[in-house]
């Protein structure tokens, strides 16, 4: 999008600039659109009801929507910059939290980390799917596309991870601009401004967001954050007391589960970590 333009996909696979028709609309990536093809150029005037919404917060910490239509959060996790388990369990829980489903995608495969490895068999044993690829040998690029299968795939995850790079290697076509990591720190820099959507030959697409700054859980209350944990979540309905904070409480069954070894305390840890840097966000 181009100020007041959005590049509009028509039926027949082609691409147009649109120019947006009144300050009422604002369409965001994956948005469904009527246009007005009889002015020059055409006019964008109706954004059909949107689902499968991507929400972020922005600067001020309002929640603003990234993309809709989205069938599939990718999170992109890479040797380099690296990302922790905490990360992970923020993107994760934005996916749930608007139940999308969600994978994390091990990216830079020839690159070896055993310890990224192992912090990704925890998300593994939770049941997200772990692909592997690398946009320098194309492992595991058929299967990732297999993965999209005809819907909507939005790429998260930290700045550098590689995220233009894959969207490259799936589109060549499309060459989105792809950042060089700044030498020492292992920083990517912030090359790309604005998500865009990507169509994939066989009837998927990708989007290509913005880094992670842009994409941070808003704030809200623990009720809707455990959402974002979904054993967590499974587990507190078995809680003594409706409004337990998982946090001490007495006959807590997400402690006793923690107890049990069925969840983990580190994710337990996270969602109370979580909890109150929201509530006092
Ligand atoms: N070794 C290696 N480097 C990669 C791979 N994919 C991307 N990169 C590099 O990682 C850096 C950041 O890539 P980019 O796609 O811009 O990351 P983005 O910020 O997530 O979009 C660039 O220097 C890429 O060349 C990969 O599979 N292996
Ligand atoms: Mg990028
Ligand atoms: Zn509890």
């Amino acid at each position: 999008m181009h100020g007041r333009r959005a590049v509009v996909r028509l039926a027949d696979g082609s691409s147009a600039d649109a120019l947006i028709g009144s300050r009422a609309l604002t369409p965001v990536a994956g948005d469904r659109v009527d246009i007005e093809v009889e002015s020059d150029p055409p006019g964008l005037c109706h954004i059909h009801p949107r689902q499968g919404c991507l929400w972020r917060h922005d600067t001020r910490r309002h929640k603003r929507l990234l993309a809709s239509h989205v069938d599939r959060m990718l999170v992109v996790a890479a040797p380099k910059p690296g990302i922790s388990a905490e990360q992970l369990d923020r993107y994760l829980a934005i996916a749930s939290i608007d139940r999308m489903p969600a994978s994390i995608v091990r990216h830079k495969a020839d690159l070896p980390d055993p310890a990224l490895d192992a912090r990704l068999d925890e998300f593994r044993a939770l049941g997200y799917p772990v692909l592997t690829t690398s946009a320098q040998t194309d492992a595991g690029l058929t299967e990732l596309v297999a993965h999209i299968g005809r819907g909507t795939a939005v790429f998260v995850g930290l700045s550098g991870a590689g995220k233009s790079s894959l969207t490259g290697r799936l589109i060549p076509a499309a060459r989105p601009r792809t950042g060089t990591l700044s030498a020492g720190s292992g920083d990517g820099r912030h090359t790309t401004t604005t998500t865009r959507l990507y169509p994939l030959p066989d009837g998927g697409a990708v989007l290509d967001s913005p880094g992670v700054r842009d994409i941070r859980l808003w704030p809200m209350a623990a009720t809707e954050l455990i959402h974002g944990f979904p054993e967590l979540a499974r587990a507190a309905e078995q809680c003594r007391f409706r409004d337990c904070a998982h946090d001490g409480e007495p006959c807590c069954a997400v402690a006793q589960a923690v107890e049990a070894g069925t969840i983990s305390n580190r994710r337990l840890a996270s969602f109370r970590h979580l909890t109150h840097y929201l509530a006092s966000a």
